[in-house]
């Protein structure tokens, strides 16, 4: 069983659109901490972090507060590299996973541990504050956290995570300015036509199986609202039409449990302003429970275990 840190983020600044910070306290009303319980978990929460005090940055005009995200950003990456046991972040817009992935990244680089990170997103958020149209910083935290240039004031990434060991799956908005930067890496990416043809389990298993196959490794996952289908997921202000259905976002969700291997992760993007009476910040914390070990069956059942991997 896990020792489980709910750590609220309220951050709203990586983007003009407001609501994100409502997010944490939606996951506590739609019953997250008592359902990780339900599992058997030790869960605490710690409550809404606070940034502190703008930073000075640099960088272009046109940049969506850019010293509010260096300052969340210092500060997520000081948290979360003081963990213990595992953090969920709960968001929050994406921007906190410069954060969070940087302070994940550091506490492995620390323990001497190799840290691998998986992208659940329509987007790639491989912008830098050079190559970002919208100046919209949650379109950025991939670049950052792999040490891409641009990033003027924020916290130096002193464990910068190698493309090879992120994988991305459900993209299906990505911007030419990130496109040809990110296909020239070795990140291995799923867009959803990939996905249309292989299913989810195939990709995320061989992913799954590179990440087991390191010594004694650390896997963050980071799991935007827009992974997920809008028809069942509205509560965002970024839908894409075409995500994951509900069987397959859970299905992703049961095979990193089976897996055993994720130490860390983001509940990033929920915009409780946009829900329909709950329903997106309930999935989510469905979602949450069946990587945190929720099952239908708890046990290998006749007739299924050809496929049990568990
Ligand atoms: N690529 C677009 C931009 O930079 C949209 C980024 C949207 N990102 C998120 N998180 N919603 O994935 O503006
Ligand atoms: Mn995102
Ligand atoms: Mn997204
Ligand atoms: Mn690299």
């Amino acid at each position: 069983m896990a020792d489980i840190t709910l750590i609220g983020v309220p951050l709203d600044c990586g983007k003009a659109r407001q609501g994100c910070l409502m997010g944490p306290d939606a996951y506590r009303v739609a019953g997250l901490q008592p359902a990780l319980e339900a599992l058997g978990h030790s869960v605490t929460d710690m409550g809404n972090l606070d940034p502190g005090p703008d930073l000075p940055t640099g960088g272009p005009a046109h940049l969506v507060q850019p010293g509010a995200v260096a300052a969340w950003t210092k500060r997520l990456a000081e948290v979360g590299r003081g963990i213990e046991g595992m953090p969920v972040f709960m968001g929050g817009d994406h921007a906190l996973a410069l954060g969070s992935v940087a302070g994940m990244a550091q506490r492995a680089q620390d323990a001497d541990r190799p840290f691998f990170l998986l992208w659940l997103d329509a987007h790639s958020d491989y912008h830098t504050p050079l190559t970002t149209e919208s100046g919209n910083l949650h379109g950025t935290p991939v670049a950052y956290v792999t040490g891409q240039p641009g990033f003027d004031g924020f916290p130096e990434v002193t464990a910068p995570v190698s493309h090879g060991n992120v994988c991305m799956i459900g993209l299906r908005s990505v911007d030419p300015g990130e496109r040809d930067r990110l296909a020239a890496t070795d990140a291995v990416l799923h867009d959803m036509r990939r996905i249309d043809e292989t299913g989810m389990a195939a990709p995320l298993r061989a992913f799954l199986d590179l990440v087991a196959a390191a010594e004694n490794p650390m896997l963050h996952v980071s799991l935007d609202v827009d992974f997920l289908d809008p028809s069942i997921a509205p509560a965002v202000g970024t839908t894409v039409p075409g995500g994951a259905t509900f069987r397959e976002a859970h299905l992703v969700m049961e095979l990193l449990s089976e897996s055993g291997l994720v130490t860390s992760l983001d509940l990033v993007e929920l915009n409780p302003a946009l829900d329909e009476r709950g329903r997106t910040a309930r999935l989510m914390v469905d979602l949450t429970a069946s990587l945190m070990g929720k099952r239908i069956f708890d046990r290998p059942t006749r007739g299924y275990g050809y496929a049990w991997r568990g």
